[in-house]
């Protein structure tokens, strides 16, 4: 039996099942990534909701495990060495969660930097872009009379589309028949991007035929649906 006490994480979010990899989350587009990896990979979790409407996310308990306060965050009992492993960062994760699991990235080596790469242009990219078009088309940014921050924004969106695009322009997935973290990093923030913050039109999606292609592929995989709801809001 794992011993998870020495993490202060585990005292606001104690772990009923302290073998199994703990999840601090709550299914927004960087959360869905981990619990949609989890379910892809089959490995055993115990999903643990981390509340925004009670600033959990700034809790001395949660910030013990990511200074940075964001989740989504792990803590795996059984990490290297056979020692717990707190991470945070969700390209992180999805990469030690592939590497554990030995699925969803390739094997041989230049297959797998090609995937780390396109991991990284999700978590330097789309995400930051995304988001940013996401609060000054949805939210408090909405309200600001100039529009050259958010024209900004749908511009860098559409370019990012674009090169998303081409790149699966005669591919199934992001890295062609295989499908990889890559995907599971970037489609849960295209779906936002349509979905949540309602900036389909705006960004002119019907022009990147292939990006919506694989998310109506990727949104029917039964993992994915099931990590689209995990943590439950309840
Ligand atoms: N680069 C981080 C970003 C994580 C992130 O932005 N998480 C958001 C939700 S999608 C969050 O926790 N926001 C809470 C806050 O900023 O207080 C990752 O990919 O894990």
């Amino acid at each position: 039996m794992s011993d998870l006490s020495a993490f202060p994480i585990t005292r606001k979010w104690p772990a009923q099942h302290p073998d199994r990899i703990q999840l601090y989350s709550l299914p927004t587009p960087n959360g869905v990534k981990v619990s949609t990896m989890l379910e892809e990979t089959g490995l055993p979790y115990e999903p643990h909701l981390v509340r925004f409407d009670t600033n959990d996310q700034m809790s001395p308990e949660f910030l013990s495990l990511n200074p940075n306060n964001k989740i989504p965050a792990i803590l795996d009992p059984d990490g290297p060495g056979g020692k717990p492993l707190a991470l945070f960062e969700s390209g992180a994760i999805l990469l030690y969660l592939a590497d554990k699991s030995g699925k969803l990235i390739p094997a041989d080596p230049a297959g797998r930097y090609e995937t780390i790469q396109w991991v990284m242009f999700q978590m330097g990219g789309i995400g930051p872009m995304f988001g940013q078009l996401g609060f000054f088309n949805k939210f408090a940014g909405k309200d600001y009379e100039d529009k050259r921050p958010r024209d900004r924004y749908v511009a860098e969106s559409r370019r990012l589309l674009n090169v998303l695009n081409q790149r699966l322009d005669g591919r199934a997935w992001i890295m062609g028949d295989a499908y990889t973290i890559a995907d599971i990093a970037t489609f849960p923030w295209v779906r936002n991007l349509v979905g949540f913050y309602e900036a389909g039109e705006l960004v002119g999606i019907q022009d990147f035929p292939h990006v919506t292609r694989v998310l109506e592929a990727f949104v029917k995989r039964p993992a994915v649906i099931k990590g689209l709801d995990t943590p439950h809001r309840g």
